[in-house]
């Protein structure tokens, strides 16, 4: 995760959403321990969420609604990332704490954001995987077609369609459908930014893969970013040896990857020696290092780095050719299961709750509270209100009427 530093003046943008990032996680979490473990539950019905889903997508959904979208462009949300979405609508007062706390009850927010029962501030309803990441793309295509037609008042400004997406949504065939489609008629302005954390419900992704995506994007007119490493990995491959640590991490299976992740900072330095124990270079970077501060620098992908996430996406606005991230990150980042391979319906115990409670400065008692343990809520609240999708879409907030 990012860390959390003083908001020193209004522009100080990465301060706030780092901020924002972590409140995002707390409430996710919290809205889906809440459904779980205090809820009262009188038919016994396991009620579920994806608090690990969540957390790998906290801070690419926090660079994108904080810094990125505009009030037109709309969005497919990942269906397990419904908690994060309805977290960001909270901070944005467009979702209550009654509708949060009966998360996946009759009359409450729904765990999959859905249009039909969540209301219009939810752009697509993305339950089946894979359909709303089409779905932007034909949607791109119809507005296309509406302005070809004179169906609209040209001056409004064009939307960009998002979908944010799992990896294991890239499994379903009407996605590559959709791609044939876009490419057939030219499709423009939309992104599609995949949580590559290349885990699925049940299974680590095979590495051979993902290697075959680029290609298959590309030959449809796409553009593709690899948003691999982060802000301090980088700055630590550019140091005498680094090249080597980057081979090692580059060369590292997936599932090596997760289970070092889980295991923390003691079992990363015991593999990187396994290998390069006499590489004078690798060990200048990681002997000063505590086990905490290894584990941080290793994880440090870009799907979780809001420098990196801004800056890449801040560039791709500069043009409407269809663009696919791959945002490398983590499934349960900054989570107890953070990389395990089970932890895609893992849930936190009581106890895990409470210390990550205490560990987000939150009151028992307070949980709910928008800006509860921030630092500096006032600034907080004032970039939020600031935030240009904070500006309603029309005075009847994200529904479009027909005329
Ligand atoms: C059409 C369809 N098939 C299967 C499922 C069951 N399912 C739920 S989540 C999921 C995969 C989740 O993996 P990923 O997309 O990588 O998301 P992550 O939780 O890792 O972010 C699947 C197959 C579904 N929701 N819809
Ligand atoms: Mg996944």
């Amino acid at each position: 995760m990012n860390e959390i530093r003083p908001i020193k003046s209004e522009c100080d943008t990465l301060a706030a959403m780092t901020a924002i990032e972590r409140k995002l996680l707390w409430l996710s979490a919290w809205m889906i321990h809440n459904a779980n473990h205090l809820r009262p539950n009188r038919d016994g019905m396991k009620v579920g969420g994806h608090q690990a889903s969540c957390a790998s997508v906290t801070s690419i959904m926090t660079a994108l609604y904080f810094d990125i979208l505009r009030p037109q462009d709309r969005v497919a949300v990942k269906p397990h990332a419904g908690p994060v979405l309805h977290a960001i609508n909270y901070l944005l007062g467009r979702q209550t704490v009654e509708k949060m706390a009966g998360l996946r009850q009759f009359g409450g927010a729904q765990a999959y954001p859905s249009r039909a029962k969540d209301g219009t501030e939810i752009d697509f309803s993305t339950g089946s995987v894979g359909l709303g990441v089409a779905l932007t793309s034909f949607a791109s295509m119809m507005q296309d077609y509406v302005r070809a037609h004179g169906m609209v008042d040209q001056a409004s400004p064009r939307a960009r369609h998002i979908a944010i997406a799992g990896d294991a949504e890239l499994d379903e065939g009407n996605i590559y459908e959709a791609l044939l489609e876009g490419w057939k008629h030219d499709v423009r302005d939309v992104w599609w930014v995949v949580d590559y954390n290349r885990q699925s419900l049940d299974s680590v992704m095979p590495d051979r893969l993902f290697g075959r995506f680029e290609g298959l994007f590309k030959d449809m007119g796409w553009r593709v970013v690899q948003l691999k490493y982060g802000k301090k990995l980088e700055a630590a491959f550019a140091r005498p040896g680094g090249s080597s640590l980057r081979g090692w991490i580059d060369e590292c299976p997936n599932s090596t990857y997760s289970a070092l992740t889980f295991q923390g900072g003691a079992a990363w330095r015991q593999a990187i020696l396994a290998d390069m124990a006499k590489s004078r270079g690798v060990r200048a970077i990681i002997d000063p290092l505590s086990d905490a501060e290894l584990g941080s620098l290793m994880t440090n992908l870009a799907g979780h780095d809001l420098e990196a996430l801004t800056e890449a996406f801040r560039a791709a606005t500069k043009s409407d050719q269809p663009t696919c991230f791959l945002a490398y990150t983590i499934k349960g980042m900054g989570l107890p299961f953070a990389g395990h391979k089970d932890n895609h319906a893992g849930m936190m115990t009581v106890d895990q709750m409470s210390e990550f409670r205490t560990q987000m400065n939150v009151r028992p008692g307070h949980e709910w509270e928008r800006w509860e343990g921030m630092a500096q809520p006032q600034a907080l609240q004032r970039f939020v209100a600031g935030v240009p999708f904070a500006t309603p879409l029309t005075p009847h907030g994200r529904r479009m009427d027909a005329a």
